[in-house]
Formats: C-alpha cells, structure tokens, sequence
C-alpha cells in the first residue's frame, strides 16, 4: 500500500475511532496516532524518506494536513464531551428557586431564665455580685451552721433527699451565705441563684426540685427597714407596681426577726383562688435580719455588724410575672406552653 494510501486509510479508522471514543479513551487515541516513538502517523511518515524529491512535498502536505484533520477532530471530541458532562450536572443540579424551604423553628430563652435574668438584672443594678454555690451541701452548712442543729424540730421545714453519711442535696441556698462570710469580711452584698431538692409533695406551687435564689447584705447599720424597702422596691420591679406586697412575722433559725414575703395573687386579684389557696397572696419569699449566731459562727462581731439575708423561689417569681397557674407547666416542656412567654 501506498503511502498516500496509508495516509487516507489512517484518516478514515481514526475518524470512526474519535467519534466513537469517550473521554477516558481520548488521550489514549491521541497517543496512539501523534506519539513520535509509536504513533501510526509517525510509522507512515518514516517510509517518507523512500519517496523521489517530486513525490516527498505533496505526501509531506498530505500528512500535514491528516494531521491538522485529527487533531481538530479530537479538540472538538473532547469539547463535546465536556459539555455533555455539564449539561448532566446541569440538569441533576437544577435548583428549584420556588420550592419553599424547610422552616427552623428559632429557641426561646425559658421562661425560668428569663426570670432569673430579670432578677439578676435587679439587683445588679442594686450593687450586688453574684456567685454560685455547690448544689451537694454538709449537713453542716445546710443546716449546723444556720443554727438548725440535730433534731432542731425546724429541720421538717427542709424535708432533704439525703446522700452518703453527712451529705445531702442543697435543701436551700442558704448554705451559701455562710460559705461566702467564711471567706470574706464585711461589707459583703451578693446575690446567689441555684438549685435546690426537696422532698415537698408536688402541687401547683410546689415540685422536689426547684430554683431559689438567695440575697445577703452585710454591713455596720444595716436594719430591718433597709430589708423592707429592698424587697419591696425589687416585688415590684419583677411583679408590676400594682401588686401589693405584704411581710408577715415568720420563723426562719437563721434570721432573727424573720417574715414572709407575700405578693396579691395574679390569679384572684386577691380574691381568693386555687393557687393562692383561697388566701388571696402567694409567698414568694422568707427573709429576715441575720441571726447573731450565724454571724458569731463566720467570725463577725455582732456588735459591729448586721445583716438581712433572703431566699425567694425563681418559679414563683416567673409564675406571678407572667400568670401561670401551676409550677408543673415549667417542667413539662411542652412547646405550646413555653412559646407564649
Ligand atoms: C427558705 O428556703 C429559706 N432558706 C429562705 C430564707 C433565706 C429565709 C434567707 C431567711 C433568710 P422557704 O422554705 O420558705 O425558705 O423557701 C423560700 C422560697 O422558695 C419560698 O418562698 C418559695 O417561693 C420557694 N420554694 C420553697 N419550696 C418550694 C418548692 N417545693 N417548689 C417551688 N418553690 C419552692
């Protein structure tokens, strides 16, 4: 066969193979014509130097222009390949623009945050820090060093969910009161929110676990009145200046006088209710100026300084401010609920 002929021949099964080939075996074909070692082109070309000087041009252009042929053959092969390639990413990417979405439903601070926010806030503003205690107390500093020793009949008051030998879960946030004058001297103005355990049966008012937090001022001439308008302006703030507030005489061991704070009942407009027991006030909160033996017991001198301290329920807090009814709902996580707030 003729050179010409080879040329032409290589021409038409390099055609047919080109079109046929995908994008893997491109590369491959073009090596297989163009490589100058062992390519089919370079093979014909190399019987070139057979040819008489008339012959040798007119073969030499023809195998230029085969050459210039394939290539462009493989160039366009390969851009259609390309393109086929996007135009099915295209088409299994296509976004629709309108599809409506996935809706996340935005969190919510809970409503006992919230709270607890608003009473932090409060008395921030009042110049007190604040400060976390231990939720497992000693039975000294939940009760000894509050002067409520053994068998002290007010030890029913804060019926405990007791650990190993002399351990317990916080009944109260009082401990902390004792914890921080052990470390500090006077003056001391802190406020301490946390948790604390009870083994209270549960009702609308009350749940085994819950949150107080506990206020403690102590300075020379500090006097009851200082407590008064303390609480007084703080029910207010949290329950709305038209509630009305109430101290009455009660008994804490740690506070000598003591008094319950009392707020009229949201439910009743102190009516008298389910919640309110009929009495027209919920108590939110036990108060009282600091026992001179509590003090005694830190190192204080009583004679030089005194004191109020106070311990409030957050969940009464959050329940008189926005109206819930029963202290369960807190607890339930029922979004239906905690959305409204
Ligand atoms: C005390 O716990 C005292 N430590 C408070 C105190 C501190 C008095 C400093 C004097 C000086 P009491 O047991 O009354 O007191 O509880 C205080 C508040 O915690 C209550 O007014 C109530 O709002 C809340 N509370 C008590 N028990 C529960 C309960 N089971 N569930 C929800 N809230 C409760």
């Amino acid at each position: 066969m003729s050179i010409i002929e080879q040329l032409a021949q290589l021409r038409r099964e390099a055609e047919e193979e080109i079109r046929a080939a995908g994008s893997d075996k491109l590369n491959d074909l073009r090596l297989k014509i163009f490589s100058r070692k062992n390519g089919s082109l370079s093979a014909i070309l190399r019987g070139l130097g057979g040819l008489s000087a008339e012959e040798r041009p007119k073969v030499g252009s023809m195998a230029n222009e085969v050459k210039v042929h394939l290539e462009g053959l493989i160039s366009e092969r390969m851009q259609q390949l390309k393109a086929a390639v996007m135009e099915a990413r295209l088409q299994s990417e296509t976004i629709d623009v309108t599809m409506p979405g996935h809706w996340q439903k935005p969190g919510r601070i809970h409503i006992l945050n919230q709270a607890l926010e608003h009473i932090k806030d409060t008395f921030k503003g009042l110049g007190y820090a604040v400060v976390q205690g231990p939720e497992v107390e000693t039975d000294y500093y939940n009760f000894e060093a509050l002067n409520i020793p053994a068998n002290h009949p007010s030890r029913e008051m804060w019926d405990s969910f007791f650990l190993r030998e002399g351990l317990l879960m916080r009944s109260h946030t009082s401990p902390m009161q004792v914890h921080i004058m052990e470390k500090h001297e006077p003056p001391v103005r802190v406020i301490v929110p946390g948790k604390c355990y009870r083994r209270d049966a549960v009702d609308s008012t009350h749940f085994w676990e819950f949150h107080q937090v506990e206020g403690l001022l102590v300075d020379k001439n500090v006097t009851f009145s200082d407590l008064k308008g303390t609480l007084d302006l703080f029910a207010r703030r949290m329950a709305g200046p038209q509630r009305k507030t109430r101290f009455n005489p009660s008994y804490f061991p740690f506070t000598e006088p003591s008094a319950e704070v009392m707020v009229d009942c949201f439910v009743c407009d102190g009516k008298g209710c389910r919640v309110c027991k009929n009495s027209g006030w919920i108590e939110i909160m036990g108060a009282g100026m600091v026992h001179p033996k509590v003090l005694k017991g830190v190192g204080y001198d009583p004679e030089v300084y005194t004191g109020f301290a106070f311990g409030m329920g957050v969940e009464r807090i959050a329940m008189l401010s926005c109206g819930i009814a029963d202290i369960r709902l807190l607890f339930e996580g029922d979004e239906r609920f905690s959305r409204q707030f």
